[in-house]
């Protein structure tokens, strides 16, 4: 149960001062979205964007009512992950009979707001409805992969990546005794990816878990897992690190810890970011909080196939911690009057510090030619295109820029790979390629470009020999630059 979520042990990480220098971001780069008087700066998503990364909240279908927290969310987010509406006890409460409607309310949700999904999840020991729990051994691995298969297909290209598999470890390193460990031995884990992959080849299907977000015998176990899967051609593709962290209490081997995961060739993410403080809060605490979250940044930042943060929630009025976690609370970056407290402004130094970054290139206050961006302001428009690499693969964030007085209303990017990059799946866009010409047009949520608007769109792909970035673009037949 996640009241088990303990506290980390591993040793303290104190900041002192942040040290970022808040860079000037170029302004035709990255739009500013939209902006309340409390929130003057640029929005996370674009900051993050502009670093080549995401910046995502969990949300319920409850919270899709709340006002406040849709002011923020629909313009500070571009990466969603469903509180609830996509665990078992709500996709299929019965045996063979399937809800995916609170999960699609979601999905409609980023789909408005030009943000991904991360799908959560597919197998998991808590709510787990019990007429799982108390089948036959026998009958487990077939229910198991019929629900894991008619999820994925279900949310087939509409989620970026899928947490197939949470929360399977005991803090010692070894593994749950739920039902499936029960029925099947370790071996559940791998037949689980591999009936994902299956249904859904092109979403990055994940391990998500907490209190591994440092190195200890729990990470370590992990690490050892993803090793063998990762050899034995498991289709693994990221480590969640949860990151419910406790004011002041950060372990001090996050970034080690994320680099050794990715160095085996995997994305890692921090998926559901708060920093829980005892209550009540002094302006130390809060200030301390704003460090911890500038480190989880930081470390983020520092490591290229980290591919982003989500927090767990939107604000402290609707946060899971006071109610799990007694006296203490306020553990997200806005207080419950929707107010930014020192850890947005935090996170926004953080994100904002050195410039921009493309395909491992950092350059200072604007965008690059170099390292795959590409920008330029002839034209009506301007186009930002954010590179992540690895062998034989990568990701393209594309944002473009409407810069002229008058919507575009429909649109399509033209542009050509100098390289032999292959597209195998987009969001937020149709794309299609032809020979090294690529075309990505519009999809019906994000056909209007309004006049110094922005529009966001991804895909991902292989490559062999050359993933040189693209040099100059056209939208709607017409030079960018
Ligand atoms: O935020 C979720 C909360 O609404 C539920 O009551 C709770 C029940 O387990 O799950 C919360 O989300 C959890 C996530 O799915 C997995 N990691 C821990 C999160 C916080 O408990």
């Amino acid at each position: 149960m996640t009241s088990g979520i303990r506290t980390p042990r591993t040793p303290r990480r104190r900041l002192g001062a942040l040290t970022a220098t808040v860079a000037v971001v170029a302004a035709t780069a990255l739009a500013v979205l939209s902006a309340t008087p409390a929130q003057a700066a640029s929005p996370l998503r674009s900051l993050a964007e502009g670093k080549g990364k995401y910046f995502g909240t969990a949300l319920t279908d409850g919270d899709l009512n709340i006002s406040g927290e849709m002011a923020i969310a629909n313009t500070q987010f571009d990466m969603v992950t469903p509180g609830n509406e996509m665990k078992w006890d709500t996709t299929e409460p019965s045996n063979g009979s399937y809800n995916f409607g609170p999960g699609d309310q979601i999905v409609n949700w980023a789909q408005a707001h030009n943000a991904r999904v991360r799908g959560h999840n597919l197998v998991w020991h808590s709510q787990l409805p019990n007429w799982v729990s108390s089948l036959p051994l026998t009958q487990v691995q077939g229910v198991m992969e019929s629900h894991i298969t008619t999820e994925a297909t279900h949310y087939k290209g509409k989620v970026y990546a899928w947490d197939v598999i949470n929360e399977p470890f005991n803090e010692d390193g070894s593994l749950r005794q739920d039902v499936f460990y029960k029925a099947m031995g370790s071996g559940y884990l791998a037949d689980a990816i591999r009936t994902a992959h299956t249904a859904d080849p092109n979403a990055k299907l994940y391990i998500n878990d907490y209190n591994i977000e440092g190195e200890n015998a729990k990470s370590n176990a992990l690490y050892t897992l993803a090793q063998q899967m990762l050899s034995q051609g498991v289709p693994l593709g990221g480590i969640g690190l949860e990151a419910h962290f406790i004011e002041g209490q950060l372990p001090s081997s996050m970034l080690a810890n994320m680099q050794r995961f990715a160095d085996l060739g995997l994305d890692v993410a921090i998926t559901e970011l708060d920093d829980r403080i005892q209550l009540p809060t002094s302006s130390a605490t809060l200030q301390q909080q704003g460090n911890d979250y500038a480190t989880v940044v930081n470390d983020c930042l520092a490591v290229t196939r980290c591919v982003g943060v989500s927090q767990w929630g939107v604000d402290d009025g609707h946060s899971w911690i006071p109610g799990t976690f007694p006296g203490y609370g306020a553990a997200t970056m806005y207080d419950s009057n929707y107010q930014p407290k020192p850890a947005y402004n935090a996170t926004v130094n953080a994100l904002s510090a050195g410039g921009t970054t493309t395909g491992g290139t950092t350059t200072t206050g604007g965008t690059t030619s170099a390292g795959g961006t590409t920008g330029g302001t002839g034209g009506n428009c301007h186009v930002t295109y954010t590179k992540n690499e690895w062998a034989g693969g990568f990701t393209a964030d594309v944002v473009v820029a409407n810069t002229g007085t008058t919507s575009v209303n429909g649109w399509t990017l033209g542009f050509s790979f100098p390289g032999d990059q292959k597209v195998t799946n987009g969001w937020n866009a149709t794309v299609t390629q032809s020979g090294n010409t690529v075309k990505a047009t519009n999809v019906s949520y994000d056909s209007t470009i309004a006049p110094g608007g922005t529009v966001d769109f991804g895909f991902q792909g292989t490559w062999t020999s050359n993933d040189t970035s693209p040099g100059s673009f056209t939208l709607n037949g017409t030079a960018c630059s």
